[in-house]
């Protein structure tokens, strides 16, 4: 049976969560392609250098913050319901929606009361260009803040309504083990209670007090570290949806089965144990914080690269096995026997083909010592333009495109622009993000609307500035084509009429390994929550009561001997 006809409510339920995260990823391109024009130099004409920056920060907020929460969510929603073989509690998941979009809403007013010349509304001028990272001491309108802080509070509540799932579906199967996916989906949200904490005190406590004037200061080193603190882990909540999509759906798009189901559950509880005490490596070039505790850092973050070296084994092998099953043979020849036609199985491929590049500058990234060299630089948007901006975003708009037709009952419309559509992200993307990289390497800073200082050359080691911006420029036009031919697709595919039986479902063959081969152990929350918190207290405890030896308010922290 189709989705929406067996779980009408859950149906309507990831409609409406998808709906919001496409019109954030439509707005969000926009803002997108009109940045790397005018950083680049091609056409300077859409915006002022000054308006630039709320661009940038609209562009960071609506695809790194709404499109993928909101997609999340609806994602999770299926997730639930389909594996748990049960509607989604109704008044608790329209509850974190409507929080969700009420706080999504005040923040994009606060966001774009800036272009329109920042009106005062309650005494405080209209405007948030705090950028996604949103950090003082820049300073936004407390309704930023408010709306940030009724996102999180939203997603809490959406979590709260897969545990009732889980407990619902707990008393009726006392002995079984937790369905994979609903296991992913709740290692996932407890990764998410854990780090959110940082992110809501940061918000609730310091910047909302402070954008009211009811505080005359914040230290921003201490705002900063809890802003970090959540900051790693939220990339873990991009990438685990992504992770659930490829071990969970892409084997079957492939053809074949999951490799190993306990292999898939120790990757997750990794993620739970080691995501959070790793903030620091966004901070290795803050004052203030104590060196050995940027190497624990750096040491927890090395580590962390195994649950995404498990995953590509896992995937690859999963991906490999459906390809023999429809007959690909030799070493590297069933390659060519993949169903590359599908858009929803290329674009996961294709997503985490760019992951592997991704993650392997991630890890230039995490290096105490080469930090420095990339740090601030167009480089990291180069890493995250891989990770965030393909690994999720592509695998999310390649499993739309199965998803979608599910959820609406009706048939994936304008097939061969959606075949074309992840090949189009991949080639942008290629483009951008090398380029990108290449002129972090060369020195060019990120983040500002102004890279050419003056009396100052860039050089890039191979190629030149100028051959790097015109990538730039190209990759991001191809980028924002390759979303308007998504939207386009979608948008058809809603307003067409049903009929005809659907080609996809949400059926699944058993894994190779199953369930019954993980140890138990593994499905033991608290105690891998415990332990987690453990961790979480060697990596933050000393630092941040320094920080808070002086007051919680005061600039700076004292030495602590290491
Ligand atoms: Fe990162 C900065 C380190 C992963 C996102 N990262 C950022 C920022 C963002 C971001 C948004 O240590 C910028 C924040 C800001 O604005 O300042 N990152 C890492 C490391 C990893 C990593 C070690 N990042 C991610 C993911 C993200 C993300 C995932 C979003 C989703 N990152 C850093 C550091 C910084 C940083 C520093 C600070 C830089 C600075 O100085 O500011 C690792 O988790 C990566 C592990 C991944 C792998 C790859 C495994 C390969 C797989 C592919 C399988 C292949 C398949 C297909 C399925 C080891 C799983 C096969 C296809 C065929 C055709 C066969
Ligand atoms: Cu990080």
């Amino acid at each position: 049976m189709v989705f929406v006809d067996e779980y009408p409510k859950t149906s309507k339920l990831v409609r409406s969560e998808f709906v919001v995260a496409f019109v954030a990823l439509g707005i969000g391109a926009l803002f997108g392609i009109v940045q790397a024009l005018h950083r680049t130099g091609l056409f300077r004409g859409f915006v002022s250098s000054a308006d630039y920056y709320t661009l940038l920060t609209g562009h960071g907020v609506l695809l790194a913050l709404v499109f993928t929460t909101f997609f999340i969510a609806g994602l999770f929603a299926w997730g639930v319901a389909n594996s748990l073989e049960r509607e989604l509690p109704q008044r608790t998941a329209w509850t974190a929606f409507w929080l969700m979009l009420t706080g999504t809403v005040l923040a994009a007013v606060a966001i774009l009361g800036g272009v329109f010349g920042a009106p005062s509304v309650f005494g405080h001028d209209l405007e948030a260009d705090v950028l996604f990272t949103f950090y003082a001491p820049m300073k936004a309108h407390p309704a930023f803040y408010v709306g940030a802080a009724l996102i999180i509070v939203g997603s809490w509540i959406a979590g709260l309504a897969y545990f009732q799932s889980l407990w619902a579906w707990r008393s009726e199967h006392p002995d079984e083990r937790i369905p994979l996916k609903t296991f992913m989906i709740v290692t996932t949200m407890l990764m998410w209670y854990i780090s959110t904490i940082g992110v809501a005190v940061e918000v609730v406590v310091f910047l909302i007090p402070w954008s009211l004037g009811l505080i005359s200061q914040v230290d921003p080193l201490l705002t900063r570290t809890l802003f970090w603190y959540f900051g790693h882990p939220v990339v873990y909540f991009w990438l685990m949806p992504a992770y659930l999509v490829w071990y969970t759906i892409l084997p079957k798009l492939a053809g074949g089965r999951l490799f190993s189901d306990p292999l898939a559950r120790v990757v997750f509880v990794l993620f739970l144990l080691l995501s959070t005490p790793v903030g620091f490596h966004h901070q290795y070039v803050d004052p203030g914080i104590p060196e050995g505790f940027k190497f624990i850092a750096m040491t927890n973050t090395m580590f962390l690269l195994l649950p995404s070296l498990l995953t590509a084994f896992t995937v690859v092998a999963s991906v490999e096995h459906g390809a023999r099953q429809r007959g690909g043979e030799g070493y590297f020849g069933w390659l060519r026997s993949l169903p590359w036609d599908d858009p929803a199985f290329s674009g996961c491929m294709l997503a985490g083909l760019m992951f592997a590049a991704g993650g392997f500058s991630g890890m230039i990234n995490a290096g105490m010592n080469i930090n420095y060299l990339i740090h601030n630089t167009l480089w990291v948007p180069g890493h995250f333009h891989l990770t965030v901006g393909t690994a999720f975003a592509l695998t999310a708009m390649a499993i739309s495109y199965w998803l979608v037709p599910q959820i609406t009952g009706k048939k994936l419309q304008r097939r061969s622009v959606a075949i074309a559509q992840p090949y189009v992200w991949f080639v942008g993307m290629a483009l951008m993000s090398n380029a990108m990289h290449r002129a972090g390497l060369a020195g060019i800073p990120r983040r500002t609307a102004e890279p050419t200082y003056d009396e100052f050359a860039f050089e890039g080691l191979v190629g030149t500035v100028a051959e790097m911006r015109l990538q730039i420029a190209i990759g991001g036009l191809l980028l924002f084509v390759a979303a308007v031919m998504f939207l386009a697709v979608m948008a058809e595919t809603w307003l067409a009429h049903r009929g005809g039986r659907l080609s996809v479902n949400s059926d699944f063959p058993a894994p190779l390994s199953g369930a019954e081969h993980s140890p138990r152990i593994l499905d033991n929350y608290k105690l891998w929550t415990a332990i987690a918190l453990v961790l979480i207290v060697i990596a933050y405890g000393p630092p941040l009561a320094a920080m808070l030896a002086d007051g919680i308010t005061v600039p700076g922290s004292p030495p602590i001997p290491v």
